[in-house]
């Protein structure tokens, strides 16, 4: 009951979120009011948490609540006290029906003369709009009775299985108002270390990547990019091609990733083709297949703007920029430059693609639209390897991170929020593009979607990992 209690409050908050975000005043009458509305028990105190309204304010998130305590408990229910927990710092802007006071993510209600005693029957009905600087939700909501504890009416949660039928796990529908991705920004070119749009203004793209398409081709649908650009405000999907023969390259695979683009493309979202060297090494092992697959690619979308081409993902082992990385980098580049002479071109680094500093000692010259990758997972990676990064930034490198994840760089261990914020603001504050790995329901922590959850498109909070969760907050909180 518990769980699917919070599911409840968890689409609801999703429903916040993306209502918050996308500037719609209403919850779409797609979402059912039933829906809207999470309950808590007590042993006979029923108690409904109900949001009648979220909006966003300057930069803030509003939302207006109103708590409902129905006294079944055959005696009247005196000097009542009730402390609701946010998961955010939250601020009471207006109330009724009670004297309300904050702390941090707490906020207490307190009664009023006319309603000190609530009878049994009765129904005690308080509210209140509040902001928050991060989207949030109420976590639990706790009756007191002259000042005794929780205990007293029992656990959150756990009565009146009966009372509540389930709450549907409704999709999060929200209205993304406003221009496509490529409506806003057009063309992309490089200039100086900056990715900018048609009008020469830098651009942060936030994006997606696929997991290997040879794996999880399922997620190559339109309606699942469509539902990370609405609900998930992403600009950019990443089609990774591993491109070791043992990881499940063929040529085959050519459709897939066109597909990918075309579904981009209709979508009016940005395309990165991924070739994905890992373990390969070696960006130079597989270079004839390289050489081929760009050459389709370039002859075929010199014409689309909204293709990037990634061109290794991540060289490792014993690979060296000057050696291996910048000679392959410059073949393949000439070979899109015959067909293509102004798409953007990401390079990957040495180290897994760490090694931006490096590479800002010798960048490849004497070509245009050139940008170099750069991958972190924020539970290994911190202070040490942001400032690699920094150095290059200052260097004037442009950079692309086309590859992040909050989990360890193993793809999974533990997550790390605290040192992904430091990311994300190093991010935003240097104008640079991310993607996220992965879009998948692998049984892994960098995986966006939760294992059960077999659906492509149109998934709901309550069906994302942490990771994807946390991107959903993120990229829904950028500016
Ligand atoms: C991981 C996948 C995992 C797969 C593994 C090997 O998440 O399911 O078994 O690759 O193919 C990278 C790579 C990316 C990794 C990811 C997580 O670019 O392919 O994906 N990672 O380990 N670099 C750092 C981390």
């Amino acid at each position: 009951m518990t769980k699917v209690l919070k599911s409840g409050v968890i689409i609801l908050t999703a429903v916040i979120l993306a209502v918050g975000i996308f500037g719609i005043s209403k919850i779409k009458s797609e979402v059912d009011a039933e829906a809207a509305q999470s309950v808590y028990c007590q042993n006979d105190i029923d108690i409904n948490v109900w949001l009648n309204g979220s909006w966003q304010e300057n930069k803030s998130f509003c939302y207006s609540y109103e708590i409902t305590a129905e006294n079944k408990t055959g005696k009247s229910l005196t000097n009542w006290q009730l402390k609701l927990t946010f998961d955010e710092n939250t601020e009471i802007l207006h109330s009724w029906n009670g004297n309300f006071i904050t702390s941090g993510d707490v906020i207490i209600a307190t009664s009023l003369d006319y309603n000190r005693v609530v009878k049994s029957g009765e129904v005690l009905k308080i509210g209140f709009n509040c902001k928050s600087s991060l989207p949030t939700e109420i976590v639990s909501a706790v009756l007191y009775e002259n000042g005794k504890a929780a205990g007293e009416y029992g656990t959150v949660g756990e009565t009146c299985t009966e009372a509540y039928t389930e709450i549907s796990t409704e999709t999060i529908v929200v209205e993304r108002t406003g221009n496509t991705p490529y409506e806003k920004y057009g063309k992309l070119s490089v200039i100086g270390k900056n990715l900018v749009g048609a009008d020469g203004n830098p651009v942060t793209l936030q994006g997606v990547s696929t997991h290997g398409i040879a794996w999880f081709p399922q997620y190559i649908d339109k309606e699942g990019f469509k539902t990370l650009r609405d609900n998930m405000n992403t600009d950019v999907i990443r089609l990774a091609v591993y491109s070791g023969v043992n990881e499940g390259y063929s040529k085959d695979l050519y459709e897939k990733v066109d597909e990918g683009v075309s579904y981009a493309q209709e979508l009016g979202m940005y395309a990165i083709i991924d070739w994905h060297v890992l373990e390969n090494r070696n960006p130079n092992t597989d270079k004839k297949n390289a050489k081929e697959f760009f050459t389709y690619m370039a002859q075929k979308y010199c014409d689309s703007e909204n293709v990037l081409y990634e061109i290794c993902n991540e060289p490792n082992g014993d690979v060296q920029w000057e050696r291996d990385i910048r000679p392959y980098a410059e073949e393949i580049i000439n070979i899109i430059r015959q067909y293509d002479d102004d798409g953007i071109i990401i390079v990957g680094t040495p180290t897994w693609s760490q090694d931006v500093d490096i590479a800002a000692q010798s960048p490849i010259e004497n070509q245009t639209n050139i940008m170099y990758a750069f991958h972190f997972y924020a539970a290994t990676h911190g202070e040490a390897l942001r400032n690699k990064l920094s150095s290059a930034v200052e260097a004037g490198l442009p950079v692309f991170v086309t590859e992040f994840g909050i989990s360890e760089a193993s793809g999974n261990g533990s997550i790390n929020k605290e040192e992904a914020a430091k990311w994300i603001s190093f991010l935003h504050e240097n104008n640079i593009s991310c993607v996220c790995w992965n879009l998948s329901n692998k049984n892994e922590v960098c995986a966006l979607i939760n294992p059960e959850c077999n659906k492509t498109s149109n998934w709901n909070y309550s069906e994302l990992t942490d990771s994807g969760k946390w991107l959903f907050d993120t990229y829904n909180n950028a500016e």
